[in-house]
């Protein structure tokens, strides 16, 4: 039945990129989308800028679909609202037609956006990883953590040779699960796997908003790291296999097999001035994430020239973003954006790039003048939350270097949330942001 509708929506001579826009919680995904989306409709980010551009018909798409001008009408109502927290996939799509004269055919491009949880991306890596490699990496992370001790302890205390009881499986599981749900909320911390144990798989519908797995769960989502051998370590590793498996069989679905570029965002202020655990936190969860995007469903002997022109699969380009970079200066966005690359390092075969970047911007450079005949620059913008004041913020400086040769000892600041710099809420002028449109040429470099 669904064939009619499908066949009128084939367009050959329409391209189709596919990008997913991910990152870790709360880094901006979703308020990304939302200003790429207006921006986009507005004409804004697109050199040459489109002669049409509108949303794509749904069609019989299995995806919901992102409601950008929802978010975008509450960023700008007063008192402005942030959008939710996501807690599912969704897709936003847009025809872009490009004129090319009377005697040539139009262009057409489609792009598709998927608002893709940070969460999931950290299962990636598990594809490549064994379960006893697994464990001892998650076992050596968790050391250091003091939150983690109880649960540390109790691996400690199961004998060696354990046989597989199916109690203690569920039990060491629902520790995990309880452990990584505290690093997530109370610690802020984003290299936390298996990524389902925090977002569950696509479709999962939890019954209280996101504590207790659904009684349907299947089996092979009870286990924990452990790093010793026997019958009960076999049980768990055949069931993290079934897990890797299941995210495996989920990637090569065709809403996510087709992806082939990348945005990857993280709050990397917010995690410097959280202090040094937050900052190695991140900084190892976004070299996991580049290490994983570094292959492509490539066959080794076919050079990459020729491969890009096959329909192989695989991730293309991949941008790092730290995000919310209006929290600093003009003058420090270069520095975080090295930073940035410093963190992702790259090879293999996606084209990556670091940018720092404002989806919604909220705040203005200020200088300040110092009484020594100096100046320094802050950035203030309207406080949400407290009493809608004007705050200025003095974000420091940002240093470019990856070592741990920063002064941590000294006291940490919490980014205060700002309120987007105010906008028309029908989105015709666009969403005032930093640097989407040098992101889009990146994104777009091979298309347009
Ligand atoms: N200053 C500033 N703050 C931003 C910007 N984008 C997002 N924020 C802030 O970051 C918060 C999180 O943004 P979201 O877009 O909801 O982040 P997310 O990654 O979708 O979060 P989850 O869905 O919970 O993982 C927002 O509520 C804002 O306070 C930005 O460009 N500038
Ligand atoms: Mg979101």
């Amino acid at each position: 039945m669904p064939i009619l509708p499908r066949l009128r929506d084939v367009d050959p001579l329409r391209t189709t990129v596919r990008i997913a826009v991910s990152g870790l919680a709360r880094a901006g995904k979703t308020s990304f989308l939302t200003s790429v989306a207006t921006n986009l409709l507005a004409g804004k980010l697109l050199d040459p800028a489109p002669d049409l551009i509108s949303e794509a018909p749904a069609g019989a798409a299995t995806l919901a679909r992102f409601d950008a001008a929802a978010n975008a009408s509450a960023m700008a109502a007063d008192p402005p609202a942030w959008p939710a927290r996501t807690s599912d996939i969704s897709l936003l799509a847009l025809d872009l037609t490009f004129r090319r004269g009377r005697l040539r055919p139009d262009r057409r491009l489609r792009l598709e956006f998927l608002d893709y949880p940070g969460e999931w991306l950290l299962d990636l890596p598990l594809l490549h990883t064994s379960y006893a490699d697994w464990s001892e990496q998650v076992m050596t992370r968790l050391e250091p953590i003091p939150a983690a001790r109880d649960f540390l302890d109790f691996v400690q205390s199961i004998e060696r040779g354990k046989g597989a009881e199916e109690g203690l499986a569920a039990d060491g599981s629902r520790r995990y699960r309880a452990l990584l749900r505290h690093l997530s909320q109370a610690e802020h911390l984003s290299m936390l796997q298996p990524g389902r144990f925090l977002m569950p798989p696509h479709g999962t519908v939890l019954p209280d908003g996101g504590t207790t797995p659904p009684a349907n769960e299947p089996p092979y989502m009870k286990f924990f790291p452990f790093d010793r051998s026997g019958p009960f370590t076999r049980l768990l590793a055949e069931r993290y296999d079934a897990y890797v498996r299941a995210v495996r069989a989920e990637l090569s679905q065709p809403s996510f097999a087709r992806i082939d570029r990348m945005v990857v965002l993280a709050d990397v202020l917010a995690a410097l001035h959280a202090g040094q655990t937050a900052f190695r936190d991140v900084r190892a969860a976004l070299a996991t994430v580049a290490e994983s995007l570094r292959w492509r469903n490539t066959p080794g002997i076919i050079p990459e020239r020729i491969a890009n022109l096959l329909p192989l699969g695989g991730i293309r380009r991949v941008a790092f973003v730290a995000s919310k970079a209006d929290h600093v200066g003009d003058a420090q966005r270069h520095n975080l954006k090295e930073l940035v690359s410093r963190m992702t390092p790259t090879g293999g075969q996606a084209i990556s790039r670091a940018f720092a970047v404002a989806a919604v911007r909220c705040t203005e450079d200020c200088t300040i003048p110092l009484g020594n005949g100096n100046a320094t620059v802050i950035v203030s913008g309207v406080r949400g939350r407290v009493n809608r004041q004007m705050l200025g913020f003095f974000p420091g400086q940002v240093n470019p270097g990856l070592a741990d040769d920063r002064p941590w000892n000294e006291t940490f600041l919490e980014v205060p949330q700002f309120e987007p710099v105010r906008f028309d809420a029908s989105g015709g002028n666009g969403i005032p942001n930093i640097g989407l449109k040098e992101l889009f040429a990146f994104l777009l470099e091979d298309v347009l």
